[in-house]
């Protein structure tokens, strides 16, 4: 490319105004309906995603921040190294993600490789990530009693202050992947006592049995509403882990496969 002599085409700005308007309300149409909304694209909430989206499956990700990855990026105590342990490293395999074996079935990944490379996976396999929106609600549906979509708001909206009512999103799955706060499972036992739902919350650090404990309580916690990742562990009252992480992306596997059979059986 000759640089001097380069032909830039020149673009009004009120084009650039119209095609992002024009194109970003056509997005916003076609996410009113979906097969799966998740909340939170942290580890759990993109690996999900991921599975989901190959699946054939309609998925949108909202994520309260303008970044990927969730809890990925702070590595441990900002070191940008992340372990993963077996089986989890199949995943990230093949998402080609670069692993270096420490011993057997334990591996080192880096946390910008982890971060980017989930996320161009999950949005390469057809889901849709979209930043600065924060899930505050459920919708719901009686008789039979379950959880029918979201309702969400500009994160910048919420951190002004300002009085502003949400939109609401239909899911015929939402997906808590929020993290350690649970927060839309949070919401929907306290505003939705009918759904039963009880909080234990998580207990401290056991990583040897935390692991396999958050993938096998994996799944539904009430129709229509699933938890993944550390969602798990606060929903049901188990130790958390730490900076391994190969419970998260099994959590978000294990999720998708429980949503999928669940939706053909339904
Ligand atoms: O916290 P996060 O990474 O959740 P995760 O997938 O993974 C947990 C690990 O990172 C780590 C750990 C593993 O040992 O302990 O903490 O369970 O990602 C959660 C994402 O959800 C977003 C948040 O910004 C983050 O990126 N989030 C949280 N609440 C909301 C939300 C909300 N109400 N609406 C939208 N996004």
């Amino acid at each position: 490319m000759q640089f001097d002599s380069i032909q830039i085409k020149s673009v009004e700005e009120s084009k650039i105004s119209r095609y992002i308007i024009e194109y970003t309300m056509k997005d916003w149409l076609d996410l009113i309906q979906n097969d799966v909304v998740i909340v939170g694209a942290g580890p759990s909430g993109m690996a999900a995603a991921y599975y989901l989206a190959k699946a054939g499956l309609k998925t949108v990700v909202f994520e309260r921040r303008l970044s990927f990855g969730g809890g990925i990026g702070g590595g441990a105590m900002l070191f940008h190294k992340i372990v993963i342990e077996s089986p989890a490293d199949e995943i990230l395999r093949e998402m080609g993600i670069k692993l270096i074996k420490v011993e057997e079935g334990v591996y080192i990944v880096d946390t910008a490789e982890f971060m980017a490379k989930l996320a161009a996976s999950t949005i390469s396999a057809g889901a849709k990530i979209i930043h600065g929106i924060t899930v505050d609600d459920v919708i719901f549906r009686e008789n039979p009693l379950r959880v029918a979509g979201v309702a969400v708001e500009w994160t910048a909206t919420q951190m002004a202050g300002l009085h502003v009512d949400p939109i609401f999103i239909s899911a015929k799955a939402v997906v808590d992947a929020t993290g350690h706060d649970a927060e839309v499972i949070s919401v929907a036992s306290r505003k939705i006592p009918e759904l039963g739902i009880t909080i234990p919350g998580e207990k401290s650090a056991y990583s040897e049995v935390a692991e396999k404990l958050t993938v096998e309580n994996t799944g539904m916690v009430a129709p229509g509403l699933y938890a993944t990742g550390m969602a798990v562990t606060e929903v049901k009252g188990l130790p958390r882990m730490g900076p391994i992480f190969g419970a998260m992306v099994l959590s978000g596997k294990k999720v998708a496969e429980d949503i999928i059979r669940d939706l053909r059986n339904s």
